[in-house]
């Protein structure tokens, strides 16, 4: 057939490197970008069969996330703007190790099993991150679609989750929005600013003000674009804005959550509100020094904290009855989880890491909050959750305080992207929260203490001999690991220890936590030892 003429030629510009293996893990492909070109053209290639399978437009995302500069990673996003199913995560893990000359045999082995229409449309959306590397990378995309005949729209510089939102758009026939940049815009900052009207009146210029580090990435620029639709109603003071900065060095959500440190090239005042995106801006945390100089991060846990009290609360006035469940790994601080049972009585579940296994969860209750530790998160609204919002908002002979606590759901709702974890989106929720409630930084993080922990990365030989079970807090394999830790973790108050393989990077993750920093300090340390 013409068509895999077309690939077999288009595929000679972009070879694969003979015995080069990679894997599509949580977070896609990712590695040093020189040896992704043919792993894009073939992306390319792939995507636009699941379009053809799925009768929908799919995504392609160029970025390497928080990875530093010379690395980069694709991603593919499923119609309604979540990650590929599994059994699709491994034809493109087959796809990319055919070498040169099975290519087509590859090709042609994945549309028979799926018995794919090869006569059906495609279409096929592509954006990258500001990497150096991204531009030709994302061309190699491009010739992958058109090779098979797809057509491809490219949406240039984006975040990651504005692909993930337009995805969504497209395929619901703009339901959720307009498939633009400047739609999303619109939405999310016309929902801010009705939320912010809604804020205790007494809130001052200062409160409207934050400082966000861009992570010198993507996310930086789109602040930058954004910041006409919040007319003033935040204030942002935006830093490593990409002007001078190596994306992602000593800076972004990243390095903030791990160093548990400000990130370089911000200025900083005490008592100030500030936050970090990673690099292709789906992650957010939040932070402040005190006026000792001590630093205070508030990280994923504490926002799925401050968003779930404010829905239960606005639920509580508007009457209705409605299941919200926040969704954590094992990586939660213990603290968090012990507020959101005990305290806020919220229903709390505990996933594998990666979010497409939070996502996966959070689905299964009428509003799900799901956050990563790391900052990766957003809320999903069940139909009938947004149904009943929305009945209640329109209802007439509804009374005011219902009815006030009914609109303020449906602009949460709108202020939400609810493809995936968002930085711009969740940092507007965040700000409008603190706004309507009136509430500082220090008051949010006053809400609970997080438990001391430490985590660490162990280097073994294989990773892949450790098995774990229990949302990976407990090790099945190698035999005995598991009784080495519980009886480690005895000697230490208030302590809880797990390791896991990383599905990211070449490691052995150590995770403690502990009554003081030192006893998790030593726990985690212990712990590394007993991996080895
Ligand atoms: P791994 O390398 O599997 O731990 C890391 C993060 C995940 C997720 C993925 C995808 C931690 C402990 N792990 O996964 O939460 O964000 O990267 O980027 O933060
Ligand atoms: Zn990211």
């Amino acid at each position: 057939m013409a068509q895999f003429e077309e690939v077999s030629k288009q595929s000679s510009q972009h070879p694969k490197p003979a015995g080069l293996v990679l894997q599509y893990g949580t977070a896609g492909f990712r590695t040093n970008a020189k040896h992704l070109d043919h792993i894009m053209f073939r992306m390319g290639l792939l995507a636009t069969l699941r379009s053809k399978k799925t009768k929908a437009t799919i995504g392609v995302m160029v970025t390497a996330s928080h990875n530093p500069e010379e690395d980069n990673g694709v991603k593919l996003i499923d119609p309604m703007g979540e990650m590929v199913t599994p059994a699709w995560e491994g034809y493109a893990t087959q796809l990319a190790n055919a070498e040169q000359g099975d290519l087509l045999t590859a090709l042609k082995d994945i549309i028979e099993k799926e018995s794919i229409n090869m006569s059906q449309e495609a279409n096929v959306f592509v954006g990258k991150d500001t990497r150096s590397s991204s531009a030709s990378l994302s061309q190699a995309v491009l010739d992958g679609v058109s090779a098979l005949g797809g057509h491809s729209k490219d949406y240039g510089l984006v975040t990651t989750p504005q692909l993930h939102y337009m995805v969504c758009c497209q395929n619901t026939q703009g339901k959720y929005g307009e498939a633009t940049i400047e739609g999303y815009y619109r939405k999310l900052c016309q929902a801010f600013i009705h939320l912010s009207v809604q804020q205790a009146s007494n809130c001052t210029d200062d409160q409207k003000h934050l400082s966000v580090d861009g992570a010198n990435g993507i996310g930086a620029l789109k602040v930058r674009e954004m910041e006409s639709h919040l007319r003033r109603e935040l204030q942002i003071s935006l830093f490593n804005d990409g002007s001078k900065g190596k994306l992602n060095h000593q800076c972004g959500a990243d390095f903030v959550k791990v160093q548990q440190k400000p990130p370089t090239g911000i200025n900083i005042n005490p008592g100030e509100r500030c936050c970090s995106f990673d690099g292709d801006a789906d992650r957010i945390v939040y932070y402040y020094t005190d006026s000792d100089g001590q630093f205070h991060l508030l990280d994923g846990d504490k926002i799925a904290t401050l968003i779930s009290t404010f829905l239960k609360e606005l639920l509580t006035q508007a009457g209705l009855d409605l299941k919200i469940a926040v969704v954590q790994t094992a990586y939660a601080n213990g603290s968090s989880t012990h507020y959101l049972e005990d305290t806020m009585k919220v229903i709390v579940r505990c996933t594998k890491t990666g979010v497409k296994h939070l996502h996966h969860a959070a689905q299964e209750f009428d509003i799900g909050v799901y956050f990563e530790a790391n900052g990766h998160g957003t809320v999903l609204f069940s139909k009938v959750a947004e149904e009943k919002i929305q009945q209640l908002a329109e209802d007439p002979n509804m009374n005011d305080e219902r009815k006030r606590a009914a609109r303020l759901l449906q602009n949460t709702i709108n202020v939400i992207n609810q493809t995936v974890g968002d930085a711009i989106s969740d940092m507007l929720l965040i700000e409008a929260i603190l706004a309507i409630r009136g509430m500082t930084v220090q008051q949010w993080d006053a809400i609970y203490s997080d438990l001391p922990n430490r985590q660490l990365k162990v280097k073994v030989s294989d990773r892949r001999v450790i098995d774990t079970t229990d949302a990976e807090r407990r090790a099945v394999s190698p035999a005995g690991l598991q009784e080495a830790i519980d009886t480690l973790v005895k000697k230490h108050r208030l302590a809880r220890s797990f390791v896991r393989p990383s599905g990211t990077e070449d490691v052995v993750r150590v995770y403690a936590e502990a009554e003081t920093q030192e006893s998790a300090d030593s726990l985690a340390h212990e712990v590394s030892l007993a991996v080895y």
